[in-house]
């Protein structure tokens, strides 16, 4: 049966009965078929949520029994984690190894906003009046759209429902069309803990009509999306119809910076991590690798060989290192980027095609380092999401810090050195919003997540997170009320 919306606490198919079919990326075959969702689909949760949040109970359910709701949503994750991987990796194409972590890590983050939900939020204030107490309190914000890309098709649900629902909203998830799989276990997994009607739903289809629909309708108070640039400001622009509370996570193009003093075989292998795990379709990869000139000439040889050996194959073969790009459009994407490198004089130094073996039939493209480059090549500015990293020398601590933030992004970054004092200067002058010293990639549920420049809007993860889900509302209580004496005829 086809995948099916999950719509006032119902799981129903579109009201048109259309399906859209969706593939394993690596051979391509159909594995099934999801509802393929019409505004009118949309606008069904849309009017669910608006009634589930003004009438309630969610937004008044007490924080520990949300809590509750959340913790045991988060064992029945991990009890079937081993499930979730596989359907992970066989929607997405990422290697089993990660998928596991994926479905661990989406527990975790149920289980974090589930604690938070019961911790202090609220604030008082010193202010110039004796007699007035000044108190904050935290409320959910109220009906929110979530649109997730295919990248982490579990996880990103995960991040978006959990704070949103945490915190007392009434959230509809729109999963990308290319991976609705294990969005609907999880969908049967929240139907299994028994939310309220319409305080968590989720309507699969394109992103215009059911995404941009949830942007633009004036009945949603919140739109929080993950994706590309191009999307990000159509959301944008969308929710600028009532001026929506919005958050963006976008893209990046991250440096990666080593100094000479960097442990040779330390740094091969975070080179290698930053770019080519999750195929490099990660938006915070390390996808632009800046080196000293004397740890290139060391490292760019074995980088070349270690490449060659990564081991690339479906996901669910245990051995596989590396998998297939989400789709043939995908994969041609990267592939023309990779030409584009070419022909703007990079030089290659391994890998640069698609395979002609068993591969073929799935969208893989072999692990590719472009070294040779200059700053103003297309494969050097711009995000291609997938497994290619461009490589620049560097020769001096302020050139890396240039060359670094040389980029319209500013997600992430890195410093490999052995000098402590230099990490901290260089990281600190880094302009992005997730940054590592001698490590790359490390993700924490609990720590906050966020870009600068054109990376994003708003912060997602850790508390910060669970905030943006949230309006402050000052409360003044006058402690000794009496008349203000203002008008004088009064009385
Ligand atoms: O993403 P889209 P695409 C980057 C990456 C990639 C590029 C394009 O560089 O190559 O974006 O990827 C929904 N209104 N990232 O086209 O379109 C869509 O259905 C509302 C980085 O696959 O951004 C899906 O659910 N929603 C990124 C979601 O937006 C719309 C992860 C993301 O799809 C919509 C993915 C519309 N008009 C891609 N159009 C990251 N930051 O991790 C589409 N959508």
């Amino acid at each position: 049966m086809p995948l099916q919306n999950y719509i006032n606490g119902k799981f129903v198919p579109a009201v048109s009965g259309e399906t859209r079919p969706f593939h394993n990326p690596a051979d391509n075959s159909t594995i099934g078929e999801a509802a393929e969702s019409s505004a009118e689909d949309a606008q069904r949760a849309i009017l669910a949520a608006r009634k589930a949040f003004d009438e309630g109970p969610w937004p008044q359910t007490p924080a520990g029994a949300r809590a509750e709701k959340l913790f045991k949503l988060a064992d029945l994750i991990e009890s079937r984690a081993e499930e979730f991987a596989a359907m992970d990796t066989r929607n997405n194409g990422k290697p089993l190894r990660e998928a596991r972590f994926d479905a661990a890590d989406t527990a975790g983050c149920f289980r974090y906003y589930a604690g938070l939900a019961t911790k202090p939020h609220g604030q008082t204030f010193e202010v110039g009046d004796p007699n007035i107490v000044c108190q904050t309190v935290r409320e959910p914000v109220g009906v929110c759209g979530q649109i997730i890309p295919w990248n982490y098709p579990l996880l990103m649900a995960a991040w978006k429902l959990a704070p949103g629902l945490a915190a007392g909203n009434c959230c509809i998830l729109k999963p990308s069309e290319l991976t609705p799989l294990s969005a609907s276990v999880l969908f049967e997994l929240i139907d299994e803990v028994g939310f309220p009607p319409g305080a968590v739903q989720m309507v699969y289809g394109a992103g215009d009509p059911v995404g941009s629909h949830l942007a633009e309708s004036p009945l949603v108070d919140k739109i929080a999306f993950t994706g590309g640039g191009t999307t990000g400001r159509k959301v944008m622009v969308a929710a600028a119809s009532n001026f929506k509370k919005i958050s963006l996570e976008l893209g990046g193009k991250s440096p990666n910076i080593m100094f000479a003093d960097t442990d040779p075989a330390l740094a091969l292998e975070f080179a290698m991590f930053g770019i080519f795990a999750g195929q490099g379709e990660v938006c915070s990869a390390g996808s632009r690798l800046l080196l000293e000139r004397p740890l290139a000439a060391e490292l760019l040889p074995r980088l070349a060989q270690a490449c060659e050996k990564i081991v690339v194959g479906p996901g669910l073969e245990e051995d596989s290192e590396m998998g297939p790009l989400i789709s043939r459009a995908h994969q041609k994407k990267v592939l023309d980027y990779i030409q584009a490198g070419c022909v703007e004089g990079a030089e290659l130094l391994c890998g640069g095609g698609a395979y002609n073996d068993r591969r073929a039939a799935g969208n893989f493209v072999q692990p590719t380092v472009f070294i040779n480059t200059r700053p103003e090549m297309q494969i050097v500015r711009e995000e291609i999401f997938g497994p290619v990293l461009a490589v620049q020398i560097f020769d001096t601590e302020e050139e890396a810090i240039r060359l670094a933030n040389d980029t319209e992004y500013g997600l992430a970054g890195a410093v490999f050195t052995r000098d402590g004092a230099r990490a901290q200067r260089v990281i600190r002058r880094l302009r992005a919003g997730i940054t590592w010293i001698n490590t790359y990639h490390p993700t924490f549920n609990e720590a906050p997540w966020g870009g600068y420049k054109r990376s994003g809007i708003g912060i997602e993860l850790g508390t910060y997170g669970y905030e943006a889900y949230t309006e402050v509302k000052q409360i003044n209580t006058c402690l000794n009320p009496q008349s203000p004496g203002w008008f004088k005829g009064i009385g």
